[in-house]
């Protein structure tokens, strides 16, 4: 269905960006797409601004006039506390700012697994857990998500933060097959962030309908959400590229996998909740 709101997507030439963007379009044919790099195939329907996340200048060009942003911009792995510091939490910050200012009336943010991957994997965890990140990429997605409470409580914006477990066309391992989600089932999340009345702020799971699921996704199901991705369709698949890889004492426990093995010099079983 057609749709006249000018939305912005942050992260567009991304791997996640690359993968939706068509779905996306689909819906939403105006899609103003942001990035440092423009995205070489980009639709007719499609427009592109340049934005450095770090430039406050940039960010509030870029998100002019628009009612939705969808915030896949940033660092999407653990990498120095510089790189994190720029792009994940002083980025964050310029976006989510810059989206006050234009009145920009929801948000989606590219919230991770890894702000509560610390918790065990023989532990379901609901969206209300404490976050237990696993990494400084995965406190920059709690930073994150806080900065998206408080710009809905305090301004009224109605912000959806999805912790997205692994997106691709089927689950890389043993681990995706609990927190795997196809690229259709992530776009009908953010459907329902940019859409649905009820939203003020809410967590999701990125995951689609996987039965080793380590997360109960159900405030999304609440409002509407029916994945249609089974990871389970691909058991044998992440089976056997699991058995190229050797195990890990420290990621095979956690729910992060080697974001929490990643510089460990704990012990195990002091390790997460
Ligand atoms: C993420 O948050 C990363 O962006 C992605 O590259 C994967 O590492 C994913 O988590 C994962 O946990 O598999």
């Amino acid at each position: 269905m057609a749709d006249a709101r000018k939305i912005v997507f942050t992260g567009a030439s991304g791997g996640i960006g690359t993968m939706i963007r068509p779905l996306l379009a689909r819906h939403y044919p105006g899609l103003v797409l942001s990035d440092m790099v423009k995205p070489k195939d980009l639709l007719a329907s499609e427009t592109f601004v340049a934005a450095d996340l770090t430039k406050p200048d940039e960010v509030a060009a870029a998100v002019k006039g628009a009612d939705s942003v969808i915030h896949l911009g940033g660092f999407s792995v653990e990498g120095p506390w510089d790189t994190i510091l720029q792009a994940n939490i002083i980025g964050c910050y310029n976006l989510f700012e810059a989206a006050r200012v234009a009145g920009v009336k929801r948000v989606i943010f590219a919230s991770s697994n890894h702000a509560v991957g610390f918790y065990p994997r023989k532990r379901k965890i609901g969206t209300h857990v404490t976050v237990r990140p696993d990494s400084r990429y995965g406190v920059s997605k709690a930073f994150g998500e806080a900065l998206g409470a408080l710009y809905s409580d305090k301004h009224g914006m109605a912000v959806t933060c999805l912790r997205i477990g692994n997106v691709g066309p089927k689950p890389l391992d043993v681990r995706r097959l609990s927190i795997w989600i196809s690229p259709e089932d992530i776009v009908q999340l953010m459907r329902i962030g940019l859409e649905h009345p009820d939203i003020r702020f809410e967590i999701f799971y990125g995951a689609s309908d996987n039965a080793a699921s380590w997360w109960d996704n159900s405030r999304a199901q609440q409002l509407g959400y029916r994945p249609t991705g089974k990871a389970e369709d691909h058991r044998a698949h992440a089976e056997a590229e699991q058995a190229k890889v050797g195990p890990d004492p420290v990621g095979d426990v956690f729910q992060g996998g080697t974001f929490c093995a990643a510089e460990f010099t704990n012990d195990v079983k002091r390790a997460g909740p």
